[in-house]
């Protein structure tokens, strides 16, 4: 018996244990009831008087060794897990991963300054439709059959069909409005249009727009131009000056292209405006009487000017941007200066 007990006695104090379910499994080994000490302490009835003394020293030794020993690796395990605890529940943490913000793309943050712009002055929004019929985008805005914006090189087609396009230009949502409201008209329609062009750094086949219209009994050219310079000092600032150049368009006349004074440059010649200290930002006119009479306003009461320029080539003057392919790509690195 001796010998059992003194082989438990190292096996005791070599125990080293890996978790703390280990500790667990071998209190049970040894100190449970049906544990091996209580076993041994059940044959020590049996001993013979002589060895009675010695066994049962030895046996309380054991006893006392191996409950020491469970005791000091419970602790050990416990004091580890408090802390680990602790660790987990650090308050000062942040709830959650911070999440990133995202920006708004350049082009809305441009396309809703704009819009501010005008709602100052009385202009109301109204965004359209992109899928359009012929009517709506060419014949009502006196683009006439056989003109080579028609062109299926120019202008998308959907399913083929003659007669729906994707719209080439915004003003599509203003015929509607000519064609449903009363004048006094005053209404800016900003939004995405489509041409059938090669991609390049100047080209897209997809860009956006926003296009102006005012109609009222006596509205003028200086109404315009005044209305446009508003604009452009609002947009580039109190400092920017305009200039007017004749033009052509099928649904102005007259009609006129609008150059700004060069951002960058502030005139003095550089890159941008090509040395001549000005940049065209959009094209203008007073709207063509037959376009009135296309959409049911009485041409002698009414007259009405109009404007329309790329949201895209704002953005580029207003943040400096070269490349016209960067506003589709959605490369973050990209997105992220627009916060
Ligand atoms: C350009 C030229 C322009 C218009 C758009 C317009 C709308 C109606 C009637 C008449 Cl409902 N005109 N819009 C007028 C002149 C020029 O855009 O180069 N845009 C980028």
């Amino acid at each position: 018996m001796l010998e059992r007990i003194n082989k438990l006695l190292s096996e005791v104090e070599a125990f080293a244990a890996q978790s703390k379910e280990e500790v667990e499994e071998y209190r049970i080994k040894w100190l449970s009831k049906k544990g091996e000490v209580s076993e041994l302490f059940d044959e020590f009835k049996t001993v013979s008087a002589d060895l009675k003394r010695e066994v049962g020293q030895k046996l309380n030794l054991l006893k006392n060794k191996a409950q020491e020993k469970i005791n000091e690796l419970k602790e050990k395990y416990e004091a580890q897990q408090e802390q680990g605890n602790k660790q987990s529940i650090d308050l000062t943490l942040p709830a959650f991963p911070t999440l990133q913000n995202g920006t708004r793309h350049p082009l809305t943050l441009v396309k809703n300054q704009i819009i501010d712009i005008f709602s100052r002055i009385g202009f109301t929004v109204s965004e359209g439709k992109e899928i359009e019929d012929d009517w709506h985008n060419f014949t009502a805005l006196n683009t006439p059959e056989n003109h080579p914006a028609r062109d299926m090189q120019d202008t998308f087609y959907v399913n083929l069909n003659p007669e729906m396009v994707l719209r080439t230009q915004t003003s599509s949502a203003q015929v509607h409005i000519m064609e449903r409201q009363k004048p006094p008209i005053r209404v800016i329609s900003p939004g995405r249009v489509y041409r059938n062009e090669a991609i390049s750094a100047r080209a897209h086949c997809q860009f956006h727009q926003v296009e102006g219209l005012y109609i009222d009994e006596k509205v003028s050219f200086a109404d315009l131009k005044q209305t446009l310079l508003y604009f452009a000092k609002e947009m580039f600032g109190a400092d920017t000056n305009i200039r007017l150049r004749p033009s052509y368009f099928p649904f102005t006349e007259p009609s006129a292209e609008m150059d700004i004074s060069c951002t960058i440059c502030k005139g003095a010649g550089c890159n941008v405006c090509k040395h001549t200290g000005w940049v065209e930002i959009l094209g203008c006119g007073m709207v063509d009487p037959q376009v009135l009479i296309n959409c049911g306003i009485d041409k002698k009461k009414y007259r009405g000017f109009a404007f329309g320029m790329g949201i895209e080539r704002i953005t580029m003057l207003k943040y400096e941007i070269k490349d016209l392919r960067l506003f589709f790509e959605n490369d973050k690195r990209f997105l992220e200066q627009f916060s």
